[in-house]
């Protein structure tokens, strides 16, 4: 074990983790005359052991950006004016203003929508949530129906369970097939495996790496390519659980252990296998040949991941893939798919998940997921008036105006808000609208444990660290704002209320006093383990065990007689669904989907000079399909969809599938940020629709990947 600094901001070496993706690599960071001067992997992490990509160093230059905000700002005038206030001054005219609107108009004229960065924060999700609930807002928002709704739905309704997603045993697995995941670029995502690579390269030596996906990525280049058309693999996953049952692969014994496997059956008896393989645009040959390989590997497993949540049967497509995990005998067992225990719940403990439609949404009457509202009705919600209408509204880690579908409507939203506040670092596109941006620290500048994810390792670890140094400027932590506007409106403050009295001597933050208390509740306590040992005893990082034990899976599970369930009332809709949906096929359009890029995190690591320097958001374009259009590499085209439309450069590319094309998300800035903004490029979501009707009912999930659009060559230069 080494000793290194642990007061922040000490000069020397200190132990910390990046927070930016599920890797959660441990890092050391060297302080110097205060300031954080380099970031390097840290070689004896117990899983990382070594591993790290650009964007932790990278941090470093959003560390310290001059577009950085450190002061809290006012509102002066129209959006994006502001001049710099005072704590004081902006705390209690929140709290005033808060308590006037939720008396007024009731608990959910307010929300929250709490972004991706918090899930790598410790509770943030949870203190965040009851400060709206101080209020009387039962109403949350977050990143959820951009990401993994349809995951966390299947989750529930196979399940029973929508607390915990289940991931790939890579250290063991013999034949992996990863359904719209590009892990070389993301690292892998709601699986955390800082060394994915090596477990890839091993798996594919064993058996096999399928990347389905209608281009070819890093990853597919890496190991094998199945490409498939853009929203189509519900149907690749009817097929391929068809021919298993045709060729007979199924497992009797696993079937038994499930619940509906005769009426899922007798639903894929009736299924075209032609229409499949047309939709899908596979053969029947090579879904045959994939489904072999699948179950004669000793183990084996399906992943999907953003692209195949996006789309419109993407419930329909995770249920499908754990009903072949499930089928195969692949669940629950080492080498399979895992549902995981996390040291910061009791073993076995139920569900703490609302159930699926428990609740609905105000504008769309959608049933809530986990009981978060879907957030493709933000801007409805706030522009439509009646009981409930979102006035209030605190953005906390997020960028709903890049990172959401409809740019125009959600600017014309926020800016119609009675009061919008900004928890962030940066004043970008959605803060432009804030009437106060509070600044916030950086990870580098705070203390945590990876709570979300330690149940999503194979190999687990925990990792609390020490703040490297103090937060910079005038910014102060989350749980500290929302605390002292709480106590402003006369409430508690939410971490106090997730903990009762915390204890005022202690000297860990509040929200590692909850995860502390989690901790010691859970299945290490038997060992002692509390956050305090961790940082003294393990500050480079604590393996929890060799491997996540597979036992764990079936103990999760939360149905009424605890097995999985492969068929119900909500499963066959959306098999009949699938069935009677038509081909819309217009041969004139083509179907948009997204990508991610090594030095780019969503929308907001542009402004970082290391980071942006390689950046080239292009349309990526078959040239078949450019052909057909005359068009040319580098022109400018307009793309339309029935939402808006976008001037942007086409770069031809046989690595995408024809009839779709291909844009990174996150770019067309016009924030706080000079380096992003002047970056180029566009907002492709300014293409994706807001409107109820175009979500997938179910899940809310909004369609991103897959949208009908139209290509011309365009008169006007594009932004990029
Ligand atoms: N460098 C970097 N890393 C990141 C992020 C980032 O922005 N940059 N973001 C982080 C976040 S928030 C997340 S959620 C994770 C996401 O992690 P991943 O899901 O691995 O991320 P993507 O690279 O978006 O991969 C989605 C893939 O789906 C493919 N695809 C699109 N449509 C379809 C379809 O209809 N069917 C199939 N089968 N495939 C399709 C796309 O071509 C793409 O390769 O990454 C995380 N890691
Ligand atoms: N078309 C399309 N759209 C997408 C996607 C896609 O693949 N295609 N991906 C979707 C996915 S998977 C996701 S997760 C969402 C992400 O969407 P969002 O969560 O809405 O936003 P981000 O782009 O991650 O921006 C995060 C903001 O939080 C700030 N921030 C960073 N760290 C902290 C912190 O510690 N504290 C505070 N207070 N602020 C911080 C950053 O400065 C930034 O302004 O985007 C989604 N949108
Ligand atoms: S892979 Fe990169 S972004 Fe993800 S945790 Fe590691 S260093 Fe950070
Ligand atoms: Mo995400």
């Amino acid at each position: 074990m080494s000793t290194l600094e642990s007061t922040p901001g000490a000069d020397g070496e200190h132990h910390t983790y990046c927070r930016l993706c599920e890797a959660q690599c441990g890092l050391i960071a060297s302080v110097s005359d205060g300031k954080i001067t380099k970031v390097s992997p840290n070689r004896d992490h117990p899983v990382s052991r070594g591993h790290l990509c650009v964007k932790a160093p990278g941090m470093l230059e959003v560390t310290y950006d001059p577009d950085r905000v450190l002061t809290p700002l006012k509102r002066i005038g129209g959006p994006g004016e502001f001049a710099p206030c005072t704590w004081d001054e902006a705390l209690e005219d929140i709290a005033h203003r808060l308590t006037t609107i939720t008396e007024t108009h009731g608990g959910d004229s307010l929300a929250a929508y709490i972004g991706n960065p918090a899930a790598f924060a410790t509770m943030h999700y949870a203190y965040g949530y009851t400060f709206t609930s101080l209020f009387g807002s039962q109403k949350r928002y977050n990143a959820m129906q951009v990401d993994t709704g349809a995951r966390v739905l299947a989750s529930d309704l196979v399940f029973g369970n929508a607390a915990l997603t289940p991931f790939p045993d890579l250290p063991d697995t013999d034949f992996l097939m990863i359904f719209g995941g590009n892990p070389v670029i993301s690292k892998m995502s709601l699986i955390c495996a800082p060394r994915h690579l090596q477990q890839l390269d091993a798996i594919s030596k064993r058996g096999g790496v399928i990347v389905v996906d209608p281009r070819c990525t890093e990853t597919a280049e890496r190991f094998e390519h199945q490409p498939i058309n853009p929203d189509s693999d519900a149907w690749l996953l009817t097929a391929m659980l068809k021919t298993m049952v045709e060729l007979d692969l199924i497992d009797a014994e696993a079937t038994d252990r499930v619940n509906g496997w005769p009426s899922l059956r007798g639903w894929l008896d009736s299924v075209d296998m032609t229409l499949a393989t047309e939709r899908c645009g596979i053969e029947a040959a090579a879904i045959e040949r994939l489904a072999r390989r699948f179950c004669a590997a000793d183990s084996a497993v399906c992943y999907a991941r953003l692209g195949a949540n996006r789309g419109t049967f993407s419930t329909l497509a995770n249920v499908l893939m754990d009903a072949i995990n499930l089928c195969t005998g692949n669940f629950g067992k080492a080498g399979g798919s895992l549902i995981g225990q996390s040291p910061f719940q009791p073993e076995n403990s139920p569900s703490v998940a609302e159930r699926h439609g428990a609740r609905r949404s105000r504008i769309g009457d959608l049933p809530l997921v986990s009981g978060i509202n879907p957030a493709g009705e933000i801007a409805d919600d706030i522009l439509t008036p009646g009981q409930g209408q979102l006035r209030a509204f605190f953005v906390d880690c997020g960028n709903p105006v890049l990172s959401h579908p409809d740019e125009e409507k959600m600017r014309a939203a926020l800016n119609s808000l009675e009061l919008l506040v900004c928890l962030d670092f940066y004043a970008n596109e959605t803060a432009q609208y804030a009437h106060y941006i509070l600044p916030t620290p950086t990870f580098y500048e705070r203390s945590d444990i990876n709570d979300l994810w330690a149940a999503n390792a194979p190999e687990p670890w925990l990792h609390a660290v020490e703040a490297v140094i103090e937060p910079r400027g005038a910014s102060r932590h989350e749980w500290q704002i929302y605390g002292d506007i709480a106590k402003r409106a006369g409430k508690p403050a939410p971490t106090n209320a997730l903990l009762g009295d915390l204890d005022p001597t202690s000297e860990i933050a509040p929200p590692l006093a909850i995860a502390d208390s989690a901790l010691t509740q859970g299945p290490l306590a038997e060992k002692g383990m509390s956050i305090g040992k961790l940082l003294m005893e393990h500050p480079g990082g604590y393996r929890i065990s060799e491997r996540m034990s597979p036992q764990h899976s079936m103990a999760h599970v939360n149905t009424d007689d605890g097995k999985p369930q492969i068929w119900n009332d909500t499963i066959a809709a959306e098999c009949k669904r699938l069935s009677h949906s038509k081909s819309e096929h217009n041969p004139s359009e083509l179907k948009l989907f997204g990508r991610r890029q090594l030095s780019s995190m969503n929308s907001w690591m542009h402004n970082s000079p290391r980071l942006s320097r390689s950046l080239k958001p292009t349309l990526l374009m078959h040239p078949v399909d450019a052909g057909n259009r005359q068009i040319s590499d580098g022109q400018s085209v307009s793309v339309r969809s029935k939402t808006g439309d976008v001037d942007v450069t086409v770069e031809l590319s046989s690595s995408v599938v024809e009839g779709s094309v291909c844009y990174p998300h996150g770019f067309g800035h016009s924030g706080g940020w000079q380096r992003a903004n002047a970056l180029g490029g566009v907002n492709i979501n300014r293409l994706a629709s807001a409107e109820v009707g175009d979500f997938e009912p179910i899940s809310g999930q909004i369609l991103l990947d897959g949208i009908p659009v139209e290509v011309r060559p365009s008169s006007i230069p594009a932004a990029s």
